[in-house]
């Protein structure tokens, strides 16, 4: 089963002291606001409105936390970068959102989605800087790519995945379309892989006891039946 499908809503915290004791690997998704975060997590979900798809943004300041198949989590951060923000609320975002990324021992890697025709914006950057330090898998969807043509869009994915590189070579990039249904298999695989869950490929040696380690932890979580 595709590792987002029958995503089930958990909770929603403002705070960090709301935060809910760690219970299974965390994949966060962040992104400016009308990136299309929520859109891409209804597409990977294969579900409607399971996050909010919204005209006005900038008006949910909550992290919401759901609960993948596989017994991992999909952490829904807060979007940023929307002007018309007070202030206050803008400086409670960051406060909450550089003690998650900074802080949090249960996320193991942050999906970033940012619109392919204006991606690596400086607040984009600040995410990185918050995430990428430890050393864990930033994966980036360059969003709406049905609104670009193939070149811009091919040339666009080389020059982020070039910046990027230069943070490491745990930061990978893709074009991903909600509208278009494009890149879902891809952005699968990448998270299947964060928790230990791909099939070896055909022709890997395969170390029995490395791989049975690997998978525990996200695949025991769930109770069966
Ligand atoms: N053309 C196109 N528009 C999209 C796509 N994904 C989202 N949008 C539009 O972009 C706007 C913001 O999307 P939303 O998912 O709410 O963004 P969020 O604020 O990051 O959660 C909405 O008007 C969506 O319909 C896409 O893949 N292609
Ligand atoms: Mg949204």
């Amino acid at each position: 089963m595709p590792i987002f499908r029958n995503a089930q809503f958990e909770i929603s915290i403002a705070k960090p002291s709301g935060l809910p004791a760690p219970n299974g690997p965390e994949i966060a998704f962040a992104g400016r606001s009308n990136a299309g975060k929520s859109s891409a997590i209804n597409t990977l979900a294969g579900h409607v409105r399971l996050a909010y798809v919204s005209k006005t943004p900038g008006r949910t300041q909550l992290i919401n936390f759901f609960r993948l198949n596989c017994g991992a989590v999909l952490v829904d951060l807060p979007g940023y970068g929307y002007a018309a923000v007070p202030e206050k609320v803008r400086r409670d975002w960051g406060a909450l959102i550089e003690v998650y990324l900074k802080e949090r021992e249960s996320l193991i890697g942050l999906v970033l989605m940012m619109d392919s025709r204006h991606p690596m914006t400086e607040l984009d950057r600040q995410m990185i800087g918050w995430f990428a330090p430890s050393g864990r898998p930033i994966h980036v969807l360059l969003t709406k790519s049905d609104k670009l043509s193939r070149g811009p869009a091919k040339a666009t994915l080389l020059a982020v995945r070039k910046e990027l590189s230069a943070y490491g070579p745990q930061l990978t990039v893709q074009l991903f379309s909600s509208l278009k249904k494009t890149g879902v298999e891809e952005c699968e695989a990448i998270v299947t892989d964060w928790l230990g869950l791909g099939e070896p490929k055909t022709g890997d040696v395969v170390d029995s006891s490395a791989t049975g380690a690997a998978q525990t932890g996200a695949a025991e979580t769930k109770t069966p039946g």
